[in-house]
């Protein structure tokens, strides 16, 4: 079994957003076949969509794991369900939104899975924490992701906590 780099995107803004993040983290550390070889800083963010909801905390993970891309995003979508558990009495916002943003070069097109993520280059949320952990990170479809950060909505001063 070929050992893949996976990208993952990890979004809360519901019950201690914060222990959500890292929490998963070390579910992610732990999925079968999967280790994580490394973290971002945890992002605060206002709101993308609709804005009467609290702040969200994101990070990004990069993985290293031998499932293949629908196996581990049957494990991502199990954590976020496992969470998803912990605010079930309540309404509102989910507590974990997990996000494959990228498989090695692969792109995919799948009715469950597309792979990059679609919304990937267009979010703040997503791409300072992605260039944290990679500035050089170059796309499937060869652009560098740095030079699309200067184009990001520049409302979104996403501050930054201390490590996580
Ligand atoms: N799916 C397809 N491709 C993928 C992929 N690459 N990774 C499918 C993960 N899932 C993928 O996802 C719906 C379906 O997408 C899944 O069943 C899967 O098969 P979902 O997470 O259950 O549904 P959703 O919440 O409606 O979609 P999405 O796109 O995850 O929500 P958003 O758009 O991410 O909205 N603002 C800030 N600042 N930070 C945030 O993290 N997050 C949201 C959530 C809104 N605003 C935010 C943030
Ligand atoms: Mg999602």
């Amino acid at each position: 079994m070929t050992l893949h780099r996976a990208w993952v995107g990890l979004g809360s803004n519901l019950d201690d957003p914060r222990r959500h993040i890292e929490r998963a983290l070390e579910e992610l550390d732990r999925l079968p076949l999967t280790r994580r070889l490394m973290a971002s800083r945890l992002h605060v963010s206002r709101p993308v969509g609709p804005q009467d909801q609290p702040d969200f905390i994101n990070a990004v993970a990069l993985l290293e794991t031998r499932l293949s891309p629908l196996a581990l995003l049957d494990q991502l979508q199990a954590l976020e369900q496992a969470h998803r558990r912990v605010r079930a009495r309540r309404w509102g916002p989910r507590t974990l939104d997990l996000d494959l943003l990228l498989f090695d070069d692969s792109v995919l097109a799948l009715p469950r899975l597309r792979v990059p993520h679609p919304e990937l280059t267009h979010r703040t949320f997503v791409v300072l924490p992605l260039l944290e952990l990679a500035p050089d990170l170059v796309l499937p479809d060869g652009r560098p992701l740095a030079p699309l950060a200067s184009r990001l909505p520049s409302d979104d001063p996403t501050p930054v906590l201390p490590g996580a």
